[in-house]
């Protein structure tokens, strides 16, 4: 029997790799998606005669419930969110809405559905925060230190909740920084490889970045919707930390992504006051040794393999874009790539 999965959160990054992986499996797939003007669905262009999408939205609870009426889903996977951290700032009673109560109304909308429904809780590792101890695991605690952080340890402990309550198969995946090619241009990662292209092609001299020495676990996202998949399909639900198990400062992402291009980033990267965040979280590095042993999950893409892959594909992009017809790379910048997108 073929097995049905709904993906919240389709268009974004992840929801586009866990959208192949579903397929490859035999999955049924279908991607709610909100309402808009634009409609930015680059990221599932190649997949549209393979999925089906459904109208809802995380702030409308009649949405949800008809989401999940239409698709019949056997597995749900809440990867829709406002995921930037700095808008959180800006827009924090939205950011609540969408990260943090958007899970209440799906795990409702799934009690009055199909309380059978296997749910997958994208839960970040922002709500360490300013962390106690290192490597954090899955029984650190939480001191997030955005309001993006809080309404992601609102989401994760809804999920623990309501597992304990009602019984419901629901499972949070504390993930740690996980990037691509697919990766929004405001997030530093894509911000540095399409920086460092557009440098190299004499489109820019300068890049502006914030905190140089904050440090992060990166991993490639193509590997973390694995683990993911894999949480819905163990015989108990638990939660588990998706991690690479290394950190690097974001100068030293400056300097492979610049170095692959034979450039020094020293020459190019200036620091720009206005970009440091209210709080910092400094240090995030994962465990996720329970998710090696347990669900046989290891990622495939090293750190320096993820940006060089990340700064080559911005370079055949621009590269693309300036054989033809229009000169400015920037205006072949995908519409997904450009900043505010939620998801
Ligand atoms: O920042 C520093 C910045 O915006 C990483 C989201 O997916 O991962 C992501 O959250 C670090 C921070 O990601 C710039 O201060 C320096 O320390 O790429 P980011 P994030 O905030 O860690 C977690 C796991 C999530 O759940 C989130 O949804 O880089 N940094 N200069 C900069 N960051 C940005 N964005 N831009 C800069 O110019």
């Amino acid at each position: 029997m073929t097995r049905t999965a709904l993906i919240t959160g389709i268009t974004g990054q992840d929801g586009s790799y866990l959208a192949e992986l579903l397929l490859d499996e035999g999955y049924h797939v279908f991607g709610m998606t909100r309402r808009s003007s634009t409609g930015a669905n680059e990221r599932i262009a190649h997949l549209r005669d393979r999925i089906e999408l459904v109208q809802g939205d995380l702030l409308d609870q009649a949405s949800l419930v008809e989401a999940l009426r239409t698709s019949r889903p056997r597995e749900v996977y809440n990867l829709a969110a406002q995921s930037f951290v700095p808008t959180s700032w800006n827009q924090p009673v939205l950011t609540g809405e969408f990260t943090a109560l958007g899970v209440t109304r799906l795990l409702e909308a799934i009690r009055q559905v199909d309380p059978g429904i296997r749910f997958y809780q994208a839960s970040s590792s922002e709500m360490f925060g300013k962390v106690t101890e290192s490597p954090q695991h899955e029984g650190t605690p939480f001191h997030p230190r955005s309001p993006y952080g809080v309404a992601k340890a609102y989401g994760h402990f809804l999920t623990v909740n309501y597992r304990e309550s009602y019984g419901i198969f629901a499972v949070s995946g504390i993930s740690f920084n996980h990037e691509s090619p697919r990766r929004g241009l405001e997030f530093v990662t894509r911000k540095v490889t399409d920086g460092a292209a557009r440098i190299s092609l004499g489109l820019a001299t300068q890049l502006q970045l914030g905190n140089l020495e904050a440090r992060r676990d990166w991993g490639f996202a193509g590997d973390y919707v694995r683990a993911m998949w894999l949480m819905l399909q163990r015989d108990e639900p638990r939660d588990y930390v998706i991690a690479s198990g290394e950190a690097h400062t974001v100068r030293e992402l400056c300097e492979v992504a610049f170095g692959h291009l034979g450039l020094d980033q020293r020459d190019h990267v200036v620091q720009d006051p206005s970009l440091i965040r209210p709080a910092e979280v400094d240090l995030l590095l994962g465990d996720s040794t329970r998710a090696r042993e347990e669900l046989g999950w290891e990622p495939k893409v090293g750190f320096e393999q993820l940006i060089r892959m990340m700064v080559d594909a911005d370079l055949a992009r621009m590269r693309g874009s300036r054989d033809g017809d229009r000169p400015d790379a920037s205006a072949y910048a995908e519409p997904w790539a450009r900043a505010g997108a939620i998801g």
